[in-house]
This record gives structure tokens, sequence and C-alpha cells, in this order.
């Protein structure tokens, strides 16, 4: 084997790009029959907000449909919406967080 035949190694390296866990939304849904002041509560003892964060996104989803309440990692998101959602159900409300991906 002369020298002629080593292989030429690649010029390149491939560097491995660490994906990042896709973020999610926990949204606020809108709905006719939840009290304002429960939905400021469910916010204040989930999501951990102050009285006048939550008022203001309470009041969000109250004059558009939906709010944005946080943006996180999909299993805190699914479990935060959980929680708050049976909180008002066993309340008797139909409060309702939903989670989706964000862009
Ligand atoms: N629209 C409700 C009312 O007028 C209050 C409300 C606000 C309910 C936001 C849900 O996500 C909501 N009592």
């Amino acid at each position: 084997m002369s020298d002629n035949d080593v292989a030429a190694k690649p010029q390149t390296r491939s560097k491995p790009k660490l994906q990042r866990p896709k973020l999610y939304k926990v949204i606020l849904v809108n709905d006719d029959y939840t009290p304002r002041e429960f939905v400021v509560m469910v916010l204040k003892a989930v999501f951990r907000m102050s009285e006048e964060t939550g008022y203001r996104v309470m009041m969000t989803a109250h004059k558009l449909g939906t709010s944005v309440v946080v943006v996180c990692a999909r299993d805190i998101a699914e479990t935060k919406a959980k929680e708050a959602t049976d909180l008002a159900k066993e309340a008797g409300y139909p409060l309702l967080f939903t989670t989706e991906p964000e862009e």
C-alpha cells in the first residue's frame, strides 16, 4: 500500500445538535359561568400569581376568549392545567385550562 492509498479523513466533523425540549403554553379559556374571583383564586393557587397578575390574565381571557397563563416544559404544563381544571370541577365550575406547544 503506497502513501497515496490512505483514505482522506473527512474534513468536517458533524457536531451533534442538542435539541431543546419543546415548550408548552397553558391557556386559560373563558366561559360564561365561572365567577371572576374564582378564576383569580385558581391562578394564584396553582400558578403562584399575584392578585394583580391573576386579575390581568383573567380579564384577558374574559375579553378575548383565551389568555396564556405560563410557558413551560410539557409535563409541568399538563400537570398544572389538570390541577387547575380539577379545582374548578370540584367546585362545580366549567373553567378550563388547556395546553398547546409553542411554535
Ligand atoms: N366570563 C366569566 C364571568 O363573566 C369570568 C371568567 C373569566 C371565566 C375568565 C373564565 O377564563 C375565564 N363570570
